[in-house]
């Protein structure tokens, strides 16, 4: 059985697609963390970032351009966007099909660690 982007990227699974081009795709997350929450992935099955800097780097700037695009269609570029990768198991990645999370459209807290520098550097 495919993982579930790759059949949502063939169409064969029910996906919000926003975006498609020969290699990427972007859809809504089905579990929105943020009001605007979009997922970017590579059309072909790649599990990790280290599978991707080997076999199609340049695609990695290509998804977070996409995703600067996107955000700017969707109204959140101006006021500002959070993109994440959880890479791996210690990051939370549930999906093994690499994808860029996109989120956007509410106030999101920074996190700890800038707070922390930020006192730091006080
Ligand atoms: P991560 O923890 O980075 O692997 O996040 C996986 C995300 O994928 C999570 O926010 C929920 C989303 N997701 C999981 N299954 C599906 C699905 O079938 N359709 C859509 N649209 N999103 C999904």
């Amino acid at each position: 059985m495919r993982c579930i982007f790759c059949r949502i990227v063939a169409g064969e699974a029910d996906g919000d697609i926003l975006f498609q081009d020969e290699k990427m795709t972007a859809f809504r997350d089905m579990r929105p963390q943020a009001p605007t929450h979009v997922l970017i992935v590579p059309n072909s099955h790649v599990s990790s970032l280290a599978e991707l800097l080997d076999t199609d780097s340049s695609l990695l700037v290509r998804m977070f351009s996409q995703a600067h695009h996107l955000a700017e269609a969707m109204g959140v570029a101006d006021k500002g966007y959070r993109l994440i990768i959880n890479n791996g198991p210690d990051a939370g990645q549930v999906v093994d099909h690499l994808h860029l999370h996109l989120l956007g459209g509410k106030r999101m807290p920074p996190n700890r660690m800038s707070l922390r520098w930020k006192d730091e550097m006080a």
